[in-house]
């Protein structure tokens, strides 16, 4: 600590250090930069304060240039997809298609500056999904792509496809190639397409915003490239839960009671369940059976 120091410059030096994040020390030791002794004797130290706020600044940069932290904010659900493609691509018109979001869909380029978000519901899961702007453009969201489970890549050639991959470089994300506009390829040229498509491996969907050809096939693809399993719960002697409880394939009753409230397992007396992994329906199970998609699961407490 300074000889003279400011209360002020003690209160901030204390919030800097208990500061977490980089945004948040950034902030604080501006703070303690206004308020370091101005005399003579204070010239090192607001020297090496100012240092630090140097390595500080440059540190926030580089994690925004590998896409470690998303500019938005977007609070990410349990399920998510994000869109991604070059401009006029068609991604308003399938976050349109998808989702309850009213994106815009327009014919000049880069309509669309700030990440879209609607949400899906496939058969009662919910499914979050964010059409980044193009790919190409300042606006696109490094942050949002890397952090996503699953990457819708929206093209209309192969050659797109190959310039996004480009772009977006080696990711280990579940991949959705999804050719758009089909509704103008003829029979011949739709074959070629998708035995390019096939030969490489890819998991594609033929499709088009107008004709909605390939609409169902995309939205299994999509909740089957999550990996989760959808497990309802029911109160006796009522209607299993509209919506499912998303968690991953081999969870336990256990499991869902403990999703349902935390500590609730503990009050569980008797489990029943019904669906794929019971042998009969109404069978008792205990904690520790495993689940499987579309299982229903009915607890009574003591
Ligand atoms: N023929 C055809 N046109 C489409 C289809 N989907 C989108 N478009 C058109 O392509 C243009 C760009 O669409 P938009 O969804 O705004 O693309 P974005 O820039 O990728 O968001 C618009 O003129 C759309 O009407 C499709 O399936 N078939
Ligand atoms: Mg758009």
């Amino acid at each position: 600590m300074p000889i003279n120091a400011h209360p002020e410059y003690i209160a901030a030096e204390g919030e800097y250090l208990r500061a977490k994040s980089v945004e948040e020390k950034i902030e604080k030791l501006k703070k303690m930069i206004s308020y370091a002794p101005s005399h003579k004797g204070g010239e090192n130290l607001r020297a090496q304060l100012k240092t630090r706020l140097k390595k500080l600044l440059e540190e926030k940069e580089k994690s925004k240039k590998s896409g470690k932290s998303s500019r938005t904010g977007i609070k990410k659900e349990d399920l998510q997809a994000v869109i991604i493609g070059k401009s006029n691509s068609g991604k308003s018109s399938v976050l349109t298609e998808l989702t309850n979001a009213k994106a815009e869909v327009s014919h000049t380029h880069l309509s669309t500056t700030t990440p879209k978000i609607g949400m899906m519901n496939y058969q009662g899961a919910n499914i979050q999904i964010i059409e980044n702007p193009a790919i190409e453009s300042e606006y696109y969201d490094k942050g949002i792509t890397n952090t996503t489970d699953t990457l819708i890549i929206i093209i209309n050639s192969i050659q797109d496809l190959k310039e996004i991959e480009t772009m977006i470089g080696n990711i280990q994300k579940n991949k959705i190639v999804l050719f758009n506009k089909s509704d103008l390829l003829n029979l011949e040229e739709k074959r070629k397409i998708s035995s390019t498509l096939q030969s490489k491996k890819y998991n594609f969907v033929l499709f088009s915003s107008i004709s909605k050809e390939g609409i169902e096939l995309l939205k299994e693809k999509l909740f089957s490239s999550f990996n989760k399993i959808r497990v309802y719960t029911k109160e006796p002697g009522k209607e299993k839960s509209k919506n499912p409880i998303i968690l991953k394939p081999g969870a336990t009753t256990r499991e869902v009671a403990e999703k349902i409230l935390k500590g609730f397992s503990e009050k569980v007396k008797e489990t029943k369940i019904w669906g794929p992994s019971s042998k009969f329906p109404g069978q008792i199970v205990g904690l520790n059976h495993k689940l499987r998609d579309l299982d229903v699961v009915e607890f009574k407490t003591k």
